[in-house]
């Protein structure tokens, strides 16, 4: 039995889902949890320990989305369960998402909406933004989505660097060693690393004073990476020029303070959110359902971290 922790979009995935595979949802399963074998479950809300400890007879979850930080990994690992996730499919919708905030910011177009919606344009004109021609992104996670945000930044004759756990054979000039050191050599920051204990608070004050006045700072990974408080002290003190952000910490209610600042462009986690990538995330969810469902090898397996 199937427990579907939340719907999934676009409606005709949770339809073929609960019309393909004994489902219940999370109230229904929590009332006969010896039942359930297989949880489907979104990225950014996951399966958390105390949740999958409910489900003794649990052997899989099938993640829409590739973001597992929210799993407890460690207890997957020792129960043995299998967990599978949407890599691929989604790649492209991040990455134009990343590139759709740098223009957002560099070019002022939510404050450019407000201006007008607000009748502050028969008052006077906007500021002028800045062109990213020539300017420096660095990329903060050089995996699928960030290499994508680094070729489409590229196409628009941005000069790429990147930081990771190492460097990119063929790529090695464009590496930097530290999210501090590339951030010192970049005008625009992206972040595109995975969420989870490794990366918590990595984007903190050290990295944000060395990103520097001018500099720009876009999420599109999880909030989690970046030490919110320090990205507000720096917001607020100029430290940095302003932020793009589609992920928080506290989803849906981020930090009120980045509510107010107008050099901030907000998004609610929409980066993998087109109808391209969520029907082929969504298929993916259902035919690793349906392979584990009828004991054949799982499409999209996720590698327990140790
Ligand atoms: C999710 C994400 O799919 O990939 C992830 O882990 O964060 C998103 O792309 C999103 O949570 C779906 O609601």
């Amino acid at each position: 039995m199937l427990m579907l922790r939340s719907p999934l979009q676009p409606p005709q995935i949770t339809d073929e889902i609960r019309a393909r595979f004994d489902t219940r949802d999370e109230a229904e399963a929590l009332a006969m949890p010896e039942k359930i074998t297989a949880v489907a479950t979104k990225g950014d809300i996951g399966l958390p320990g105390e949740v999958m400890a409910q489900f003794p007879s649990l052997r899989m979850i099938a993640v829409y989305g590739v973001g597992v930080d929210k799993i407890d990994l460690a207890q997957a690992r020792d129960r043995g369960i299998a967990i599978t996730t949407t890599p691929g499919v989604l790649t492209d919708a991040v990455a134009e998402q990343a590139i759709a905030l740098i223009l957002a910011a560099t070019r002022r177009i939510a404050e450019g909406d407000r201006h007008v919606r607000t009748g502050a344009w028969a008052k006077g004109k906007l500021g002028l933004g800045y062109s990213i021609r020539g300017r420096t992104l660095g990329v903060l996670g050089y995996g699928r989505i960030g290499r994508r945000i680094a070729e489409l930044a590229r196409a628009i004759g941005m000069d790429i660097l990147y930081t990771d756990l190492q460097a990119v054979e063929g790529e090695e000039d464009a590496f930097r060693s530290s999210p501090a050191a590339l951030a010192q050599d970049s005008d625009i920051l992206v972040i595109a690393a995975a969420g989870g204990s490794g990366t918590d608070g990595l984007v903190d004050q050290k990295v944000l004073a060395a990103l520097g006045p001018n500099g720009l700072l876009v999420n599109v990974a999880r909030g989690s990476v970046v030490n919110e408080e320090d990205l507000i002290a720096a917001l607020n003190t100029g430290g940095i020029a302003g932020a793009a952000l589609d992920v928080f910490q506290n989803e849906p209610n981020p930090r009120p303070d980045l509510l107010k600042m107008p050099n901030v462009v907000l998004t609610p986690h929409l980066a993998s959110a087109t109808i391209d990538a969520r029907l082929a995330m969504g298929r993916l969810v259902i035919d690793n359902l349906a392979a584990f469902f009828h004991d054949r090898p799982l499409v999209t397996p996720l590698e327990v971290l140790s």
